[in-house]
């Protein structure tokens, strides 16, 4: 990680333009760490031109800020930096093409081994834990209010406040660092996990259209009826996740949202699991993420029910992570 942060500096100086990324659908270790690293980077390089870009919409979260809008001739000397990105087609503005060189920094399992400079670490929680780390040893000082609220919404969300097995004593050294900035925590908690009376509703309906397989996954099918009825984005109705978890009796819980794409019904659907390995199969189904945290998209049906079979099968199986 110092090799990396020095020639990580080395890399960046030689650049007049920095450009920052995330991947698409962005969740808030996306979003954190894109503009932490933007915010950051202005603090060092004032002399610089930096941007943040990405065309996805963006989730509940902090506020952060909007991407800048590019120019195609704006990449080309430029040097790309790519957060919380495993594969090329989930970068969000596939323009970093035209970057001349490029740094990418991530924790998703490692299947795509594309850019210049590297630093994957499938340990960390999250990106924003990796980040944290490397801005801890090149700037030493607290960091600037809004820079550590970014990296702590980041690691906050992807953690699930600390909740999940990737947590380390590195995760509390991230925060234990953040913390020394004047952040405000429970603004932080109340803008990642409040929700207004209207999300209160569709949550209910949510719950209210489980499905229970007897393997002991529970799933919901969202279509656009549900959607348009509680005016909610099929980008955001994923993040509902949440609603389904916590239940001792689910060992898998997953949500299937129905879009349209050419005139065609498909579904996009988020998974977790307490125990059983879960990216595995979602890496089949057109998708991948964390072993207990994945997404799959552009499914049809026949497909969601395929994929409702072979998780039944895997958790029958008890192939279970083991950090
Ligand atoms: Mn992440």
């Amino acid at each position: 990680m110092i090799k990396f942060a020095d020639q990580f500096l080395d890399l960046v100086k030689d650049y007049e333009t920095i450009i920052v990324f995330r991947h698409i659908n962005p969740d808030n270790d996306a979003l954190g760490s894109q503009w932490a690293t933007v915010s950051f980077l202005r603090l060092l390089f004032p002399e610089k031109k930096i941007y943040g870009t990405g065309l996805h919409q963006v989730v509940k979260g902090v506020d952060y800020p909007v991407s800048d809008s590019l120019q195609d001739e704006q990449f080309q000397d430029s040097i790309g930096i790519i957060c919380d990105t495993a594969n090329h087609e989930r970068v969000d503005d596939q323009r970093y093409q035209l970057c001349k060189t490029i740094i990418r920094i991530d924790h998703h399992p490692i299947h795509d081994l594309f850019g210049d400079l590297l630093l994957i670490n499938e340990q960390a929680s999250s990106t924003c834990e990796i980040l944290t780390l490397m801005f801890r040893h090149i700037y030493i000082d607290p960091l600037p209010e809004v820079i550590a609220t970014y990296l702590m919404a980041g690691i906050l969300s992807d953690t699930i406040m600390f909740s999940i097995p990737s947590v380390s004593s590195k995760t509390f050294q991230a925060a234990a660092y953040l913390s020394q900035s004047p952040i405000k925590l429970s603004d932080i908690h109340a803008q990642l996990y409040h929700y207004s009376e209207d999300e209160f509703k569709f949550i209910n309906e949510l719950r209210s259209n489980i499905h229970r397989s007897p393997c002991g996954l529970a799933y919901v099918i969202v279509d656009r009826k549900m959607l348009e009825k509680h005016n909610m984005h099929p980008n955001k109705a994923k993040e509902y996740i949440f609603a389904l978890s916590q239940v001792k009796e689910f060992r898998m819980w997953a949500i299937f949202i129905e879009i349209e794409v050419d005139g065609v019904s498909l579904y996009n659907g988020s998974l977790r699991s307490q125990s059983v390995v879960i990216n595995t199969i979602a890496n089949r189904f057109n998708g991948g993420g964390h072993p207990l945290a994945a997404a799959v998209k552009h499914l049809s049906l026949a497909q969601v029910n395929q994929l409702i079979e072979e998780c039944c099968v895997k958790i029958n199986a008890e192939e279970v992570y083991e950090k």
